[in-house]
């Protein structure tokens, strides 16, 4: 193993030169097949990790099931302050994490550590939860009684996530999971398994530090095979799927035939429109991050531009001029800004895009290649391209279909209703982003002839959002909510509880059953 690499898995703990355990319901195991993590940057492999076998992945539900019903006892403020010592936790271990995070998932340094403080945020935000996940009163029409709201835990709660945030997206589920009294289980990403080792050791050791079982948070890496199996699981009530549309829908499908519950958080096509009065010297580095950061790969890239036609020759012109200064390399180096695709087969993807769009007759103004210079060449490096299709076409699969690459596609308006149509005519809807300083402009966007998609930006980029608002998108998004808003409802069984304190019966609607 490179030092590169083997310093950073042993500030985590991770054995190197030996199989890493993949599986943990309170002790450690893998006896399923071997998977390998390979550093998208070098091509190396980094581990071999052991995968759930089917034994094991019975035995963690046993094990999850055992640790939910010790959990549910746990007063709420009390499961808040074990969240407390885990955001503790991860923040003496920010740095470490985030480089891990760049080395496997291909994110660079900054991006990396920014994901590792997300799970830090939502930890905070969980903190304040567990004092507040209050039910309600109601008011009830009859004499003497009332009626009660009240959260309860839902039991053990699924989390299946993506690379792209291979830490973050399980904190999301595991601290409103946790503060509400359930026990999770992770299946990760099986090209980022080590990530998720190093997040499941951290936890593991607060949940032992505090006597809680470490089943709640419990972990089985593995195939398609792992996936199908909590799919399908009676026993976890809640599915909470972070993925493409294409394997959202058919885990939607299973879940929702055996009448459990999903949090989807599927694919994004995310425009950002440009109007004329807008501040260009904001809006350009905004798309540019939005478009480049990540290498593309975020679920709230940009990847749709509408311009104004005003406008559309100078934000052009600057934003090209930000795509040739773009640093690639290693994103550990701390002055990259473009890491590597995540995977080769997403390099594959990116190509045909590429070319679909050259066929289609679109004008590529930059990008459309591989880097394949020495130093990049083992890596999964691809130039981030802007590319202007003949026309403004939503049917179109280019415009239609997330490419999870740095692809920009260009259109441009006259009228800012022709941008909106555009924005919301695509299936997916979960991020969007207007610029302008017209307060008219910023009603229509955020009412109801405005953008249909869960995030709703004004002068703020597609990407990077808060923990604090609710994330997700609508429609073949998947509708989904996570981290923040009314979110964490999602992670509860809800009983409306009418209580009789009178000495007397009587029925609701005034009705009358006496002989
Ligand atoms: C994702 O891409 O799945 O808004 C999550 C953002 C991040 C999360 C993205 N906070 O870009």
């Amino acid at each position: 193993l490179s030092a590169r690499a083997s310093t950073i898995l042993s500030a985590l703990d991770i054995p190197i030169a030996t199989d890493v355990p993949g599986v943990y319901d309170g002790t450690w195991g893998g006896n399923g097949d071997i998977l390998e993590s390979v550093c998208p940057t070098t091509g190396e492999v980094l581990a071999r990790v052991q995968s759930a076998s089917p034994r094991e992945l019975h035995e963690a539900l046993d094990k999850s099931k055992e640790a939910y019903i010790f959990l549910r006892k746990l007063p709420t403020p009390r499961r808040g302050d074990v969240l407390r010592q885990l955001r503790e936790a991860l923040a003496a271990k920010r740095d470490a994490l985030g480089a891990l995070v760049s080395l496997e998932m291909g994110k660079i340094r900054t991006e990396g550590i920014g994901e590792v403080q997300e799970f830090v945020d939502i930890c905070d935000y969980a903190v304040g939860l567990s004092r507040m996940m209050n039910g309600r009163v109601v008011a009830s029409e009859r004499p003497g009684h009332t009626i009660l709201e009240v959260p309860n835990p839902l039991g053990i709660v699924g989390a299946l996530t993506a690379f792209n945030f291979p830490v973050a997206v399980y904190g999301w589920n595991f601290s409103l999971s946790f503060a509400a009294g359930n026990a999770t289980i992770w299946k990760p990403s099986p090209t980022t398994p080590l990530c998720a080792i190093a997040v499941t050791k951290i936890i593991a050791d607060v949940l032992e530090r505090n006597g809680i079982p470490g089943a709640v948070s419990t972990l089985v890496t593995g195939a398609q095979d792992v996936g199908e199996a909590i799919v399908n699981s009676a026993d976890i009530p809640l599915v909470s799927f972070t993925g493409s549309e294409a394997v959202g829908r058919v885990v939607g499908k299973a879940v929702q035939s055996r009448f459990g519950k999903t949090i989807l958080e599927l694919g994004g096509n995310n425009a950002s429109i440009i109007m004329p009065d807008a501040d260009l010297s904001m809006a350009v580095p905004a798309v540019f991050f939005g478009a480049v950061g990540t290498a593309g790969q975020r679920c709230t890239s940009t990847r749709r531009l509408y311009l104004h036609r005003d406008i559309a020759p100078p934000f052009l012109d600057a934003l090209q001029k930000l795509y040739a200064s773009v640093r690639v390399g290693d994103p550990l180096v701390g002055s990259t800004l473009l890491g590597p695709l995540h995977t080769r087969a997403a390099v594959e993807t990116y190509s045909s895009a590429v070319e679909r769009l050259r066929e289609k007759g679109a004008q590529v103004l930059t990008g459309g290649q591989r880097y394949d210079q020495d130093g990049l060449r083992q890596g999964n490096f691809v130039q981030p391209t802007i590319a202007i299709p003949k026309s403004v076409d939503p049917a179109d699969s280019i415009w239609s279909t997330e490419t999870f690459a740095p692809v920009l596609h260009v259109g441009v308006f006259d009228e800012l209703e022709q941008a909106i149509g555009w924005n919301n005519a695509v299936p997916q809807g979960l991020s969007s982003s207007l610029w302008t300083r017209d307060m008219r402009n910023i009603g229509k966007w955020i009412g109801s002839e405005g953008s249909d998609t869960g995030i709703v930006n004004v002068n703020v980029g597609t990407s990077g959002a808060e923990i604090g608002a609710a994330f997700g998108g609508n429609k073949s998004t998947g509708w989904g909510r996570e981290s923040g808003g009314d979110a964490w409802k999602q992670y509860v069984r809800w009983s409306a509880c009418t209580i009789n304190f009178s000495d007397a019966t009587s029925l609701a609607q005034g009705v009358k059953f006496s002989a």
